[in-house]
């Protein structure tokens, strides 16, 4: 047996390295030449704890990279799943281009497994016509399974292994069949549901988190209005036995969170106003830290932005994922305001992505009297003693010192 995964980012290349490492022929496709030139020569295209080990056990079994489609009967789809900015709605071409390749090429028969995000309704919309379009039968000569991804950057290897998984299909043999092939390195359970369900549940589990953090963040504000510890509040609250709030922080980043709960209010904007309103919570977010830093600066007497750092350019610890993240909100937000000259630090980001960008710690130290903790990254928690003398918003809450300024 040999499997094809398509699209090698961030689920697709981990997921290619497990199905190798667990016995499988893999050829990964990408279109992008510097990708699939980078993978052949065992380089790495992005941080992921315990992938760089993955590689090495998955290149003792049988894995080659590629920039073209192959013949075949089961491929993996893992090609981004953008969303348009302006409509809110997931931009499909992806998806659609790559299951065109794929017809192009496979075997009578073949498995097209969709593991990107896609909003609900997607392959009834766009990807059964285009296999009808071919003359082609559902069911018989293509079979179509969605098998959303579930894992979570910075775990990844772990959860592939460990996470129950969804394969939505309308042919329940082929979910069968599908399940075995998963089973080859996935030990948790898998359940077997339709196309429509698998499409709409992975949404409402990302969905659930952002309505969570959303909560979070409402009594982050309302305890800062009173100057309550939303932490301790949170700490009390969740030693009941069912209940279960996230944590606060300065806004929601990543390509999926902030992302999938905009596909049920576009679809359907008058039964949503929960997700909506949650939306717009955390939306405020990068404000509210903006809001707080303005608060902390009058309070020292502080006049020039400029002595104010962002720490963490990423959208959350340990990752080297800008997406979306909560300090580019910010930084949008201050251009809006014509306010340049905040600092910026990320230890995981070399290249220059922002204005006012340091890559050395220490320099970027000796620049600013206010630090403001964007994300906990490891880095930061082992070199906290290097902080000393500076004033300190901790929106992450890893510092525990009173004199630090909080959410
Ligand atoms: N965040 C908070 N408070 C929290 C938890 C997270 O503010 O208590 C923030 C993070 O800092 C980050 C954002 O939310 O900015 C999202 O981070 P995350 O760690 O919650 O999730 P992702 O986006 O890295 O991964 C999510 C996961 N979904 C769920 O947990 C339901 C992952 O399992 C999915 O595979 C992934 O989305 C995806 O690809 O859909």
């Amino acid at each position: 047996r040999k499997i094809i995964v398509a699209g090698l980012g961030y689920i697709g290349l981990p997921t290619a390295l497990m199905f190798a490492k667990s016995g499988i022929k893999v050829v990964g496709v990408d279109p992008n030449k510097e990708i699939v030139g980078a993978l052949s020569e065992g380089k790495l295209t992005f941080e992921e704890q315990g992938l760089d080990e993955l590689y090495n056990q998955a290149l003792v079994n049988h894995i080659e990279f590629t920039t073209e489609y192959q013949p075949g009967d089961t491929y993996v789809l893992a090609v981004p799943t953008p969303y348009i900015k302006k409509s809110k709605k997931l931009d499909p071409n992806y998806v659609i281009s790559a299951v065109n390749s794929v017809l192009d090429v496979c075997d009578k028969g073949a498995v097209l497994i969709i593991e990107s995000t896609i909003a609900p309704g997607t392959i009834d919309k766009y990807i059964k016509p285009e296999i009808i379009k071919r003359g082609l039968l559902l069911g018989e000569d293509v079979h179509l399974v969605h098998a959303p991804e579930r894992i979570i950057p910075g775990n990844m290897i772990h959860e592939l292994k460990y996470n129950s998984r969804t394969i939505g299909t309308d042919h329940p043999k082929i979910g069968e069949k599908v399940k075995k092939i998963y089973q080859g390195f996935c030990h948790g359970e898998i359940i077997i549901t339709d196309l429509r369900s698998a499409e709409m549940s992975k949404v409402v589990e990302n969905t659930f988190r952002d309505v969570n953090i959303a909560f979070a963040n409402e009594l982050a504000k309302i305890c800062r209005e009173d100057n309550m510890d939303v932490y301790e509040i949170i700490k009390i609250a969740n030693m009941h036995p069912r209940v279960n709030i996230l944590q606060p922080g300065p806004g929601v980043g990543g390509h999926c969170i902030s992302v999938d709960p905009w596909f049920l209010v576009g679809d359907y904007p008058d039964m949503t106003n929960l997700i909506l309103s949650a939306r717009k919570v955390n939306e405020s977010m990068p404000i509210h830290v903006l809001k707080r830093i303005r608060e902390i600066m009058d309070e020292h007497g502080i006049k020039d932005v400029s002595k104010v750092g962002l720490y963490g350019l990423t959208y959350k610890e340990n990752v080297d994922d800008t997406r979306e993240s909560p300090t580019l909100q910010i930084l949008d937000k201050m251009a809006e305001h014509l306010s340049f000259g905040i600092k910026v630090f990320d230890p995981y980001i070399d290249s220059k992505v922002v204005d006012n960008q340091f890559t050395d710690f220490k320099d970027f130290l000796e620049h600013i009297e206010i630090i403001v903790i964007m994300v906990g990254h490891d880095h930061i928690k082992s070199n906290f003693d290097l902080l000393q003398g500076k004033i300190i918003l901790d929106t992450k809450n890893i510092c525990s010192n009173n004199e630090i300024y909080k959410l």
